[in-house]
């Protein structure tokens, strides 16, 4: 009897556990932020939650522009929620990538060079010493070549919509003042995950390391890197003079901010809250690079006065432009050569203007 009992009771367990399997949902894959299975916010009633992931922290142009985007939305309907988590809270910017691609996370706004393992494209914006002027890069952003390279995103499961900025990197280090290639020769340079950044850093004679972003500071810290590169208003605010000495204008990249939204979450909202959330974003990009030029100008003069800095001469610049020549004919092709040549052809026609 007692057997019998323990069986019928086993079984009843294993039901009940199996009901409630189902109704659970499976893995992260395929189930939206929100926890539901892709029920429009809007036929259910209550908001829909959008996080932002980024990886700098809430001093950052980046942060207040994400803040400007929330205002914007959240001013427009009452069906869309924004929340935004700075300083990689929620993840670094391949898995934020990732978690876009899977649906897990709404939006993330990386630089370009992480990226590229997902859009090989990308990588025109890696070709060292090519964008020279903020005028120049929203000519070629803000246009028609700007708008055909974002819907390259779409195949990656990823919609781009909007060229946020970063903006021109910086070199800085703890070890030497930087005057000459000769400089740089053996200096542990921290690049980001990007096979031309660790190419180009090796053709000016360092000895480069890919890192994500989150582990750049306490990397530094512990000295297991001399140096990294980075705009200025990065430099300043994520409080690099505390443990970097020196400070080299390089202008050696410019780096934009890709506004990137989930595709599986963005096919599942309303061509309404599509459209909200679209203009906002070109908007707060607007907003945006106009705060980080302007933070860009200020961090150099507050840097100047927290670091020993200096500014490679045009002509030595030449010798770091013939070094680095090698690295951009080696990725031409992996890059694209249709895209490349229309990418140096559009900074040949704002240059000749
Ligand atoms: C922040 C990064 C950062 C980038 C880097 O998420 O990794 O050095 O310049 O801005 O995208």
């Amino acid at each position: 009897m007692f057997k019998k009992k323990n069986f019928l009771f086993t079984l009843l367990l294993l039901l009940i556990v199996a009901v409630l399997t189902a109704c659970g949902g499976g893995s992260t894959e395929g189930t939206t932020s929100s926890g539901s299975n892709g029920e429009s916010s809007e036929s259910s009633g209550e908001a829909r939650t959008l996080r932002i992931s980024l990886g700098l922290n809430d001093q950052h142009p980046l942060y207040h522009s994400s803040m400007k985007f929330k205002e914007l939305v959240e001013s427009q309907t009452d069906t869309l929620k924004v929340e935004v988590y700075h300083s990689g809270q929620i993840a670094d910017d391949r898995s934020a990538i990732e978690m876009l691609q899977f649906g897990t996370l709404e939006i993330t706004i990386p630089s370009s060079a992480p990226f590229v393992s997902f859009v090989p494209e990308y990588g025109v914006f890696d070709l060292p010493f090519t964008l020279t002027s903020t005028e120049m890069v929203d000519a070629i952003l803000q246009g028609e070549f700007g708008e055909n390279l974002a819907a390259k995103t779409e195949a990656q499961g990823i919609v781009q919509l909007a060229w946020w900025e970063n903006g021109f990197r910086q070199l800085t280090n703890d070890t030497k003042p930087i005057n000459t290639l000769e400089d740089l020769k053996g200096l542990k340079i921290r690049v980001m995950e990007n096979e031309m950044h660790i190419d180009t850093w090796k053709a000016l004679g360092t000895n480069p390391t890919p890192m994500a972003f989150t582990e750049l500071f306490t990397a530094m810290q512990q000295k297991t890197v001399d140096g990294q590169e980075n705009p200025y208003p990065s430099i300043l605010l994520e409080k690099y003079p505390e443990v970097q000495k020196y400070l080299t204008e390089t202008n050696h990249v410019y780096s934009p901010f890709l506004f990137l939204v989930s595709k599986k979450i963005w096919d599942e909202l309303s061509a309404e809250q599509q459209e909200i959330i679209r203009s906002a974003a070109i908007e707060a990009g607007e907003y945006n690079r106009e705060l980080t030029r302007q933070t860009a100008n200020e961090a150099l003069e507050e840097l100047k006065g927290q670091m020993e800095f200096t500014k490679i001469s045009d002509e030595e610049l030449e010798r770091f432009k013939e070094a680095v020549k090698p690295v951009i004919e080696q990725y031409k092709d992996q890059v694209g050569t249709e895209i490349v040549e229309q990418y140096l052809s559009e900074i040949e026609n704002f240059s000749n203007k």
